[in-house]
């Protein structure tokens, strides 16, 4: 009796198996084609490169996996238990080459087509006349810093920071440029004007990350980092700390607001008023 089954094989767990295999397959298709969970909205003519960059690596991926699940539920139904003797052998080296040949030139492919996606932001500066503004990371919060109507950012001492007294960044007030510089805990940029980040840490590592601005950059300290952006689209878009920088990480927040060029010039000027 034991015998007979064994030689009848498990064809129903094979075909339960491919079932299951075809129908996650199907599920987490989609789930990605439906968009159920997709990014906010970009804002910047970056963030669409990007996000086209994400959709070609998403389709190359999605082929690849939906044929590989396929192929492994015709394999598990087809190859399943008849009750036939296991065979072995070494395996299949055009096999092994192809598809390392195929993983390689996909890979370095799709790297070579958003070089200038990558590029933008990590080889080119920002253009003259962008926005300069100074992002100083700390633990647990955000401060930016505009250089004022003098242009210039005044100078800063470390042994001056304290934030209980109203001074975050360390700004010395002996320095004439730095009279004028304003603080805020959140930041305001125009529309469609590029903006320079100055991103610098005052204790470990920090991540500035915009969602809608598709930007994710490092604040190490020590270091100042310049990252630039134009964004096409109001509103307020939360900034979170990508980096777990210590207990209170989770709250480490803040806001950038995207407003037209007028009230932008407002915005400064009440600033200005209460630096007064
Ligand atoms: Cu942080």
């Amino acid at each position: 009796m034991l015998r007979r089954q064994r030689e009848q094989g498990s064809t129903s767990v094979a075909l339960a198996m491919a079932i299951f295999l075809v129908l996650m397959t199907v599920i987490t298709v989609y789930i990605f084609a439906a968009k159920v969970w997709w990014f906010p909205l970009a804002i910047t003519d970056l963030g669409h490169e990007i996000d086209d960059q994400f959709s070609r690596t998403l389709l190359i991926t999605g082929i690849v996996f939906v044929a590989a699940q396929f192929g492994l539920a015709i394999a598990v139904f087809r190859f399943r238990d008849r009750g036939q003797k296991a065979t072995y052998f070494e395996g299949n080296n055009t096999m092994e080459i192809l598809w390392t040949l195929a993983t390689v030139v996909l890979f370095v492919g799709l790297g070579l087509y958003a070089r200038n996606a990558w590029a933008q932001v990590h080889f080119i500066g920002a253009q003259p006349g962008a926005i300069p503004i100074e992002v100083t990371a700390q633990q647990f919060a955000w401060n930016f810093r505009y250089a004022g109507p003098d242009g210039k950012f005044g100078r800063t001492k470390p042994e001056l920071v304290s934030a209980s007294t109203g001074n975050p960044v360390g700004l010395d007030s002996t320095d004439p440029t730095a009279k004028d510089d304003i603080v805020s805990p959140v930041a305001a940029v125009p529309e469609g004007h590029e903006i320079e980040l100055i991103l610098r840490s005052q204790d470990v590592t920090h991540s500035f990350f915009v969602r809608e601005l598709r930007l994710k950059q490092d604040a190490v300290p020590g270091m100042e980092i310049h990252i630039h952006f134009t964004a096409n689209t109001p509103g307020d878009y939360e900034l979170v700390c990508a980096e777990l920088c210590g207990l209170g990480h989770y709250r480490m927040h803040s806001m950038v607001t995207v407003m037209s060029e007028a009230d932008y010039e407002k915005w400064l000027k009440d600033q200005e008023a209460a630096n007064q």
